[in-house]
């Protein structure tokens, strides 16, 4: 596989950029005053799935009502968005700091006095830093690609880190910190088989699934291979799959699953058929018991030891070199990929 490209070396890069990066984090949410009925997790494209995953890990972990918006629909549709006499912290993730709809959501959730504001971000000194209340840079996700790959897994990281604080859970941000050997393990044993299920000649059609944290993950695997590659996906909860959408399913369609562990059992009583529909399957899961390796093309059964919520990242770093060798394998470069540029600005 061509591995010459930024983006594949912001891929590999991902285990040294945690590593570097947990390090930083407590003294970064020392800073941060966490106080609020209700946080919102807010961002533009990769940056509104990393939202959707932080919304649930700070309900999940951190023990508060949080919520997930596109940040254009802060200032769209405000008053269906903050309820009066509520205090809100709006959390604005953007990798460059620079998106338009997240520094216009931020400044005006604070000029109008509607919430105090974070930003998450890559880049010091950004638009979104100057018009925020607190900031958390990351400057080990910084990417000379367009697509993100390890700006997302490290602003998922600090989010992950902040929902463990928020919600006094030590062993939560413990696990955190294995994260970046464990990638490694990952990468090891998974990233030549991955690769090569991403070669495959009759794909044309990409299926992502997931639930609670990881549908998040699911919609963000599936805009890397729309990005990258230029081929049409889906992100949906593996049971809503069910209610309709299952219809696009044929050969030539690759299903990825991403498993948590209390979701399961429910969500492999899919696979079957799937199967009979004809469909690809990769699984990527802690462990893969027969059911799910009788059904599944590839099974990746990580063994990391980490619970679902702390072994996001891994799923995500996977997901990227599928989609990174599907592109490559089809002589498109990953590096420059079709219509897109690595900031959306608008008028302002
Ligand atoms: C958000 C984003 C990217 C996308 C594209 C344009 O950027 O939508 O997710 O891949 O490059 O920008 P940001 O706000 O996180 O910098």
């Amino acid at each position: 596989m061509r591995t010459d490209t930024y983006t594949y070396a912001e891929i590999a890069d991902q285990p040294r950029a945690w590593r570097e990066t947990l390090r930083s984090l407590p003294q970064q949410w020392d800073r941060v005053d966490g106080t609020a009925d209700a946080i919102l997790a807010v961002g533009c494209g990769s940056s509104y799935y990393l939202a959707l995953s932080a919304a649930y890990l700070l309900r999940r972990v951190g023990g508060r009502p949080a919520e997930a918006h596109p940040a254009s629909e802060l200032f769209l549709h405000e008053p269906a968005v903050y309820v009066p006499g509520r205090r809100y912290l709006t959390v604005g993730c953007s990798r460059s700091g620079e998106t338009t709809e997240t520094a216009i959501a931020l400044r005006r959730a604070r000029e109008r006095g509607l919430a105090s504001t974070i930003a998450v971000t890559c880049t010091p000194d950004s638009s979104t830093t100057k018009v925020s209340d607190a900031q958390v840079v990351l400057p080990e996700g910084r990417e000379r690609s367009v697509v993100m790959t390890k700006s997302f897994t490290t602003m998922l990281l600090a989010l992950q880190y902040w929902a463990g604080r928020l919600g006094g859970n030590a062993g939560f941000q413990a696990e955190l910190n294995r994260l970046p050997d464990a990638l490694d393990a990952a990468l090891a044993r998974f990233a030549e088989p991955v690769a090569e299920l991403g070669r495959s000649p009759d794909l044309d059609s990409f299926v992502y699934l997931g639930s609670g944290a990881c549908y998040g993950l699911a919609c963000e695997a599936g805009l890397k291979v729309k990005e990258m590659a230029g081929q049409h996906s889906v992100a949906y909860h593996p049971l809503e799959f069910r209610h309709g959408p299952i219809s696009i399913v044929r050969p030539g369609t690759l299903v990825t699953w991403f498993v948590s562990d209390e979701a399961e059992a429910r969500e492999a009583e899919l696979l079957p058929e799937l199967k009979r529909l004809g469909a690809k399957v990769l699984a990527l899961g802690e462990r893969a018991d027969d059911a799910i390796r009788q059904n599944a093309d590839l099974a990746v059964a990580l063994g990391s030891g980490l619970s679902t919520l702390a072994r996001l990242p891994l799923y995500l770093a996977l997901a990227q070199l599928l989609a990174y060798s599907c592109t490559v394998s089809r002589g498109l470069d990953p590096d420059n990929p079709k219509n897109l540029t690595q900031v959306v600005r608008l008028n302002g």
